[in-house]
């Protein structure tokens, strides 16, 4: 059968529109059409192929995912090595590198030696091996001279082209990179992983390998994987730029994925300061990184560098410091938070892990401490992670000594002696001292004058617990009445900290009422929720006289949450405490509410968003159910009245669908938004 000449004009056309917007969304980063209009191309496209199945190709957009498993991995021979890199653990070791290159090179060691500075991802190596612009196959670096032919995995990487873009580039060009899975989808896909009773993995690195390795790449197509290229192997038939940094500005040219923080620096001092940089912006990166690596960037200079057993003289890589080390139980101990939970902490072998040194690790709560059964005496790994609090993460069994200590759970407050409770449905035991426990009223002043709350400058742990500790402030409302002789007269206070101290607590006094009800350390509280009521309500005399039921149309406020608000609220002693702070000045501005219309079409009605819409976004779903009076909430419950869902929705909508709630489309919303 023939096939007019326009439906291939056609079919080439849309590829070529599907590839470039595919670049434009997953190289750059800079999507330049709809997600609707796309869709409309991938659809013309799939139905002209399916018409003239004869036309299609494997490097055609509709072709990524294979229909079947394969039976075994096939292997594939690494024409050039893949090299493996040498670690500098510390500016020393870094310095040392520099020596060594510069010495080799027999250049000034201060000369402006240009080195092109990357994160270091944690993923799997893989080699990409294109042929006249086509992917012809992916492999695994394995021992760096064989790998393991994953090319129908590599195909399922939205991030890696089927055919490279533009043209001048070599016959045969294989490319290097890391395969990794950003954090947000290692942490989608683990949820998900968890809620269906499926295997989670403990990290993305792990997380990549895992999904490269699977047989049917139907599994790989629904893992979020992504790419960086950061090198070339094998070129034939073509020349690319004498340097490394111009080498990735071309592959990305030619449609492949380079890392945006690549950099080119100079001599050490640029090295360290592109360390520092990366390394203070490390949490906020979309993905795991475990170092950065320096390469020099002419390729002369490489090639007169050569390399070592497998490592390239002319690279390395700068670790950041471990997250994750041993050292020694010495004791474990119960720490009493500012609503009374009381915590297990291990009193540690100070150890220097992520960065700082770590004497105390949490436990977490009593279950936590008994199924790891950590002991006195025991050696386990203690993990710190960006700014993560310390914890201890397991036992190493084969270092457990003959004789240790069994912690118990403590049957009264460990501070105040009061009675310890724990509450059916929770994990942790909590002092039932109230304010009369010492160190609940540290914690909560704490709380109280953090920097999210009223941001009192000067205020130390230490200061607040010694004020607490001599009774001089009983709440929060003490604060205000402290004077300077006495604050001269606390250990460490001299006369114009006094001064700066009693300065800031003045000017701490004008804040917001959202502050404001965050610092009050109200249960289940944030600083969301603090921000939700506080708009809701615009003024203070509002949600203190709110009862239960209208603290429930606040955004976000559930049966438990509305409870403790109401509860506290109705405490004669809270009361007093809020009149005095009042009494001594604290102000912010008051608003007009903006509660939902009592009158609306859908007063009273709850309402639960789940899936992707594609009319509105679910801000603007909840903006609008919001303002004809209807209240959207997390979570499905029997007390949910409607379910709206979109493509996508998972477990939300089968639970809707088992309690018998209504589900609406986005049509049948439009539909009760307007006319019910
Ligand atoms: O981000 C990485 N994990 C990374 C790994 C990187 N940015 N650059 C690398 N460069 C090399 C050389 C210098 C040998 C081309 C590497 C690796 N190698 C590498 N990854 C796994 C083993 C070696």
């Amino acid at each position: 059968m023939s096939v007019p000449a326009a439906t291939r004009k056609r079919i080439d056309s849309l590829r070529d529109q599907i590839r470039h917007h595919n670049y434009q969304y997953h190289v750059l980063d800079e999507p330049d059409v709809p997600d609707a209009e796309y869709d409309r191309l991938v659809r013309d496209l799939q139905k002209l192929e399916t018409e003239h199945p004869q036309l299609i190709t494997p490097d055609s957009p509709t072709q990524r995912v294979g229909a079947e498993p394969i039976k075994a991995f096939g292997t594939v021979e690494h024409q050039i090595p893949m090299l493996s890199l040498d670690n500098a653990f510390s500016e020393d070791e870094l310095r040392d590198f520099h020596r060594r290159v510069t010495d080799r090179l027999d250049i000034d060691i201060n000369a402006k030696l240009r080195y092109a500075a990357e994160p270091k991802l944690d993923g799997a190596a893989v080699s990409l091996r294109y042929e006249g612009g086509e992917l012809v196959k992916g492999a695994t670096r394995g021992d760096g001279t064989t790998g393991e032919d994953i090319t129908h995995n590599v195909r399922t990487i939205t991030a890696v082209p089927l055919k490279l873009l533009g043209k001048g580039f070599p016959d045969t060009l294989e490319v290097r990179g890391e395969v990794f899975m950003p954090r947000a989808g290692f942490k989608a896909f683990n949820e998900q992983a968890l809620k269906n009773d499926e295997k989670t993995f403990v990290n993305p690195r792990n997380a990549a390998a895992g999904s490269l390795r699977q047989l049917d790449p139907r599994l790989t197509a629904a893992r979020p994987l992504d790419i960086y290229i950061y090198s070339v192997g094998q070129v034939i038939g073509g020349e690319l730029p004498a340097c490394h940094s111009e080498i990735l500005q071309q592959l990305q040219e030619w449609g492949l994925k380079v890392c945006p923080e690549i950099k080119v620096v100079t001599g050490i001092d640029g090295c360290m300061a592109y360390y520092q940089d990366i390394g203070s912006r490390r949490d906020a990166l979309a993905y795991d990184i475990d170092g950065v690596v320096y390469k020099v960037d002419r390729l002369d200079y490489q090639r007169e560098l050569g390399f070592v057993s497998r490592a390239p003289r002319w690279a390395i890589a700068h670790k950041f410091p471990a997250e994750e080390e041993l050292t020694l139980v010495r004791d474990i101990e119960f720490q009493v938070g500012r609503t009374g939970a009381i915590t297990p902490v291990a009193r540690l072998e100070p150890v220097f892990v992520g960065g700082v040194t770590v004497s105390n690790a949490t436990l977490h709560n009593m279950d936590e401490l008994h199924r790891k059964d950590v002991r006195v005496g025991d050696t386990v790994i203690v993990r710190r992670a960006g700014d993560v609090i310390p914890e201890v993460v397991k036992v190493v069994p084969g270092k457990r000594p003959a004789k240790t200590k069994i912690i118990k759970a403590p049957t009264k407050c460990p501070v105040c002696g009061s009675a310890v409770a724990r509450a059916e449905d929770e994990a942790v035991t909590r002092c039932t001292g109230g304010l009369f426990c010492s160190a609940q009223r540290s914690e909560a002043l704490k709380h109280f004058v953090s920097r999210r709350a009223l941001d009192v400058d000067g205020l130390g742990a230490k200061l607040i617990e010694q004020l607490v500790a001599m009774d001089r402030i009983k709440t929060p409302a003490d604060l205000f009445g402290l004077k300077k002789d006495e604050l001269v007269e606390m250990e460490r206070m001299g006369e114009k900290s006094a001064e700066n101290l009693l300065a800031s607590i003045e000017t701490s006094k004008n804040t917001t009422l959202s502050r404001f009800l965050y610092a009050l350390g109200i249960r289940e509280v944030g600083e969301a929720t603090a921000s939700s009521l506080a708009v809701h309500y615009g003024k203070l005399k509002g949600i203190m006289e709110a009862d239960e039921e209208a603290l429930q149309q606040v955004d976000d406020v559930g049966p438990v949450v509305a409870s403790r608000i109401q509860t506290f609220f109705a405490e004669k002693h809270n009361q007093e405490v809020i009149r005095r702070l009042i009494d001594s000045g604290l102000t912010w501005a008051e608003t007009e509410p903006r509660h939902a219309p009592a009158d609306g079409l859908l007063s009273g009605k709850t309402f639960v968003l789940t899936g992707t819409l594609s009319k509105m976004t679910r801000d603007e779903a909840k903006d609008k159910i919001q303002a004809a009076g209807g209240k959207v909430t997390g979570s499905v419950s029997k007390k949910t009245d409607f379910v709206v869902y979109g493509d996508n929705a998972g477990s939300k909508l089968t639970k809707a669908q088992n309690l018998n709630i209504t589900t609406l489309n986005e049509v049948e919303l439009e539909k009760i938004l307007t006319d019910q």
